[in-house]
């Protein structure tokens, strides 16, 4: 049986306690993870500590830049290792997991390791008291240990998001995987040592969150920042564990993401995009629209067509190359999201498609699948409309005026993100401006410039991450003042 070991100091290191990593296709057992203990999670930030001492403290930056280069390199190479591990670990299409979350990882490296390189700071010429001048200006400097804690949805790619930067910076990382999907992450450190990243900038502790790794971490005095993606929830708690050393937080949490849907839309291109936003990786992106607002003129014929794409769907095995939509990530889950169905037609819900648990008459039948699905007919105050469900489902609802849409979007303690979908941009324009949420698309989706600030209002998150605004989350600047 494989085993998943933690990886702390540069070595990978088991531990007693252990629990299943099962695959969500069909439930069988993947790997068997070692939990790390408060021992091991404390033995893994003094390792970082250490490291940031040692080698990878002292390295000019442009040396830094080139070894997380050699990581992207490093994670092509073993292209189909991470593939194979991702698909095992969430159940998401092999297809998938290609296209988005493999490439996006050695992106994600690759950006900041230039954007490191390229980065300037401000300065300032300043006229003093005395007729004379002096000169503002600003060194970045590591934060020091960043405890980075992660979700099952795109583990590898959420991971990498904050690794990245985190090391472009200077600093050492103990990350926390989700403990539904450990694979990729102590994978990923086989890729740091092809990459030449010294012992222990780089560490992995593996468990839960309550009583376990996670919380140990965010409870090490001797970590200096924590970054988290995951729910609001959780967040909540994070933030607690983080107060009594005023850590910095950077968090990224769940959504109730809406799309606006106007008459003079490209038809089919916004069928396409919406289908994509509501379905992708079974709906389990923090950035899913679970609320569709369609314009009355086209509601039916567009409730039709959705309708259509989600039984068009192909269903099935991660690992056929044809399948579009696999499983949700546990039957914890698949709970969770059932409960919702369930609700929905509690609530007055119109079924348009969906609703209940595909039949395969194979060993996926033993995996955590729920069909497609797509609602009309609540009400806006309905939990269904309110809360996240994080599956594949949305509720779609007509509109009459852009005033109207607008205020129903914005209707939610969320604010992730939304998307705007006409063929008029001064309207597209206008409306994303009213957008409360810290990202709005416009005919598309889930498009993605890894220089652009990315993060939530409200109950999605704090911060911003994304290009200069990692950096500055990553770093502390001291600012030196000279009289000239
Ligand atoms: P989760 O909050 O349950 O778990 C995320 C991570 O936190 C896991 O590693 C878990 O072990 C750990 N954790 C849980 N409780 C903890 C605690 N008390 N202390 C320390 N660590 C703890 O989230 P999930 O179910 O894995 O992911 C789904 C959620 O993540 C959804 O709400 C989704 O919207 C959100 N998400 C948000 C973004 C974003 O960018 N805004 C991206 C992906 C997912
Ligand atoms: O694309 C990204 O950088 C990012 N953080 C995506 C988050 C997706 C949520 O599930």
């Amino acid at each position: 049986m494989k085993s998943i070991q933690n990886y702390i100091d540069g070595k990978f290191v088991g531990s007693e306690r252990q629990f299943d990593d099962l695959n969500p296709a069909d439930g069988t057992l993947v790997a068997r993870v070692h939990e790390a203990d408060e021992g091991l999670v404390d033995a893994a930030v003094q390792a970082a500590r250490k490291a940031l001492t040692c080698e990878w403290g002292k390295l000019p930056v442009r040396e830094r830049a080139a070894r997380l280069h050699r990581v992207a390199d490093a994670i092509e190479s073993r292209f189909d290792c991470f593939v194979a591990a991702e698909v095992a670990d969430t159940g998401k299409p092999v297809s998938l997991a290609s296209r988005l979350d493999v490439p996006r990882a050695a992106a994600n490296f690759r950006t900041f390791a230039d954007l490191i390189k390229t980065s300037g700071i401000e300065s300032f010429q300043t006229e003093t008291p005395d007729g004379k001048n002096a000169l503002n200006y600003a060194v970045r400097k590591p934060l020091g240990v960043v405890g980075i804690i992660t979700p099952w949805n795109l583990p590898l790619l959420l991971l990498t998001w904050k690794v990245a930067p985190a090391l472009a910076c200077g600093n050492a990382v103990v990350v926390k995987p989700s403990e539904e999907t450990p694979a990729t992450a102590t994978l990923l450190a086989e890729a740091m040592q092809d990459a030449g990243i010294p012992n222990g900038v780089y560490n992995v502790v593996h468990g839960f969150g309550r009583n376990s790794a996670g919380e140990f971490l965010t409870k090490h005095p001797d970590i200096n920042a924590l970054t988290f993606t995951g729910e609001s929830q959780t967040g909540a708690a994070i933030m607690k564990a983080a107060a009594s050393g005023v850590k910095p937080v950077s968090f990224e949490l769940g959504g109730k993401n809406a799309a606006i849907v106007f008459a003079d839309c490209d038809f089919e291109d916004t069928v396409n995009g919406i289908s994509d936003a509501v379905f992708l990786n079974t709906g389990q992106v923090c950035l899913c629209a679970e609320r569709v607002y369609v314009e009355r003129s086209i509601f039916e014929r567009f409730v039709k067509a959705l309708k259509q794409k989600a039984e068009n769907l192909r269903i099935g095995s991660p690992l056929d190359p044809n399948t579009q939509t696999g499983p949700l990530i546990s039957a914890q889950h698949r709970e969770k999201v059932l409960s919702y169905y369930r609700l929905a037609r509690e609530e007055g819900a119109t079924v348009v498609t969906g609703g209940g648990v595909p039949h395969f008459g194979d060993s996926l039948d033993r995996g955590f699948y729920v069909q497609p699905t797509v609602y009309t007919g609540l009400k806006e105050s309905a939990r269904c409309v309110k809360e996240e469900i994080f599956g594949p489902v949305c509720h779609i609802a007509q509109f009459d005026s852009q005033e109207e849409a607008v205020a129903m979007a914005n209707d939610t303690h969320y604010g992730l993100a939304a998307s705007i979908w006409t063929a008029n941009l001064k309207r597209g324009h206008r409306v994303a401006q009213q957008m409360n949420v810290g990202i709005t698309w416009v005919n598309c989706w889930f498009l993605r410039d890894l220089r652009t600030p990315f993060g939530g209002v409200g109950l999605s998150g704090i911060g911003r991450e994304g290009g200069m605004h990692s950096l500055n989350f990553y770093s502390e600047l001291n600012n030196i003042c000279i009289k000239l």
